[in-house]
């Protein structure tokens, strides 16, 4: 019999683990729907900002061999296109779609937060504390008394279920410090882990020059440069919130990646740079490649091998 790939979580039924992650396919209705249309399990939007944004100067997006790095600065439609979106969305087609938000400063958050409470949806949010690309603006997620009082303001401005996502964090102080933090929160289900590793730097030796506009060069990296970095993450975060989901999101490009998020401990797994490279077919050939990962290791289920990663 073919491996299940379904999970259930937040009270709904994903039929797979995989989805888009914010930033990725998901800032027009068409990507939107695109997402929808595809074999992936869930729907998250773009990250909005209350009103709509143009982002940073083009280029601000390169692929490189191992990955991509990006400085977007944020370009989105405003809440109110997504809201939209979210009243219309058909929920009843078993995908959850998630919401992601990134106001400028905690009033904006509490704004669209408070209007999507009142809107009364299914669709849950996921409020970003991590984007490393507006300049000037730094990660809410790297201030960890900052992003404590944050989510106590959040916690009371929605009064349902709601997640965050996370930069990456590497040292074992900053993960157990994070992590009693948000164990705080009750409503606070979900954690996605992770953002791009911020402000990196791609250099392109021919022409002796940074290959985007944005922040002379700076920018986000996500692929293969930053899976063993989510993969900590995840695992770290895992174990240290035994109450919390854990979303794995950071070089996902194969069956294997995705593998290796769940047995760090991830309920779903976010695809980035490999859906901008790839599209929407990505997600039915990375579940496809998953279950004959799981069918060779004889494994029947998801909740067989998430967590269970050994150690020596
Ligand atoms: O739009 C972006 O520049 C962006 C955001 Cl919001 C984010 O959270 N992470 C990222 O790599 N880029």
């Amino acid at each position: 019999m073919s491996p299940d790939l379904s999970v259930t979580w937040l009270g709904q039924t994903m039929q797979s683990p995989l989805y888009n992650a914010s930033g990725v396919m998901c800032r027009s209705e068409d990507e939107l729907d695109a997402v929808r249309g595809s074999a992936a399990g869930a729907v998250i939007t773009k990250s909005c900002t209350r009103l709509p944004r143009e982002g940073n100067p083009e280029p601000r997006y390169a692929s490189t061999s191992l990955g991509s790095i990006n400085s977007m600065g944020l370009p989105n439609a405003g809440f109110r296109y997504y809201l939209d979106y979210a009243r219309r969305y058909d929920y009843a087609g078993g995908k959850p779609l998630f919401v992601s938000v990134a106001g400028l400063c905690l009033d904006d958050n509490l704004t669209m937060l408070r209007v999507l409470a009142e809107a009364v949806l299914p669709c849950f949010p996921e409020v970003n504390l991590s984007c490393p690309n507006v300049p000037g603006k730094p990660q809410l997620g790297y201030d960890i008394a900052g992003m404590a009082e944050a989510l106590e303001a959040i916690s009371e401005a929605y009064p349902r279920p709601f997640g965050v996502k996370l930069p990456p964090y590497f040292d074992p102080v900053h993960f157990a410090e994070v992590a009693a933090v948000l164990n705080r929160f009750e409503r606070l289900a979900f954690v996605t882990c992770i953002n791009s590793i911020g402000n990196g730097l791609v250099i392109d030796v021919d022409a002796e020059a940074v290959v985007i506009k944005p922040k002379a060069g700076l920018g986000g990296l996500g692929g293969d440069y930053v899976l063993p970095t989510a993969l900590a993450n995840v695992r770290e975060f895992a174990r240290l919130m035994p109450a919390k989901q854990v979303v794995g999101c950071g070089g996902v490009k194969s069956g294997r990646e995705a593998f290796m998020h769940i047995l760090a401990g991830a309920r779903a797994v976010q695809v980035g740079t490999c859906l901008y490279e790839e599209g929407v077919g990505a997600f039915a050939r990375i579940e496809a490649e998953l279950r004959a990962l799981m069918q060779e290791k004889g494994y029947a289920s998801l909740d067989e091998f998430r967590g269970k990663l050994k150690t020596l």
